[in-house]
């Protein structure tokens, strides 16, 4: 089975089993979550369903302007019902590495808002320890002005290498859609205390939020080689 079908069946059995009428719910960012935006849509259409959704991004909003769900927002709805995102990496513990995309920040409001925060994602993401498969490094979303000040207090208390994002099909760095800088903090310790690291980490001045979403998923559904799904919890 294609990595796209591995996302795709982890996300149509993940909406099918979350997914309810009269609900508000968040969409998260990346490839994955479009196949769980197709079934939200399908569903939706089939039954007549009533439900709003939050993005967590631009890319999150077009998506759901593309399929026609109704766009809501925190201001609206500041406690959802559900939030389904994807993840660059899933641990054992559901502890997670989010922000391949970039998309990190408004993606952990938003799951912060949401009574259930449902993950789904293809085999590549389901690994034993943080670091294990996802060599891109921890994703950190930092204020432009002083991300190389945060970089080497980094490096010096925690190790590691840390780089500033560069954008691919634009000049310099990759700018968030809240106008902030992403730097990769690549360290390979699987002893580390996550849950320590990012409240050390958020007490940085300039640090907006990291990757680490701690003790934030409830479930998650990966989409296996053979076709089937594992489901996490
Ligand atoms: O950037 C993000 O946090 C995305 O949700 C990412 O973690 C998952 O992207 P993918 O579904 O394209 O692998």
């Amino acid at each position: 089975m294609s990595l796209e079908s591995a996302k795709k069946v982890a996300s149509i059995k993940a909406v099918d089993a979350f997914l309810k009428s009269n609900s508000v719910i968040g969409i998260g960012s990346g490839s994955t979550i479009v196949y769980a935006v197709e079934r939200i849509a399908e569903l939706v259409k089939n039954h007549h369903w009533k439900i709003q959704c939050v993005p967590t991004s631009f890319q999150a909003k077009q998506l759901i302007h593309k399929y026609d769900l109704p766009l809501t927002d925190l201001e609206a709805n500041p406690e959802l019902d559900l939030c389904i995102d994807g993840a660059d990496e899933v641990d054992d513990n559901l502890n997670l590495i989010k922000g391949g995309g970039g998309c990190l920040l408004q993606e952990k409001i938003v799951a912060s808002c949401a009574k259930t925060l449902v993950i789904v994602a293809d085999y590549t993401k389901n690994s034993t320890y943080l670091g294990e498969q996802y060599k891109k490094g921890i994703p950190i979303e930092v204020v432009p002005m002083c991300y190389l000040p945060i970089i080497k207090k980094i490096q010096e208390n925690f190790g590691g290498t840390v780089t500033l994002r560069m954008a691919q099909s634009k000049a310099g760095p990759v700018i968030t859609d809240n106008g902030n800088f992403i730097i990769d903090w690549f360290v390979l310790d699987p002893k580390f205390n996550w849950e320590k690291l990012n409240t050390e980490l958020l007490l940085m001045p300039g640090v907006v939020e990291t990757g680490l979403f701690i003790n934030m998923a409830f479930k998650a559904y990966f989409g296996l080689p053979d076709g089937s799904v594992k489901i996490q919890v």
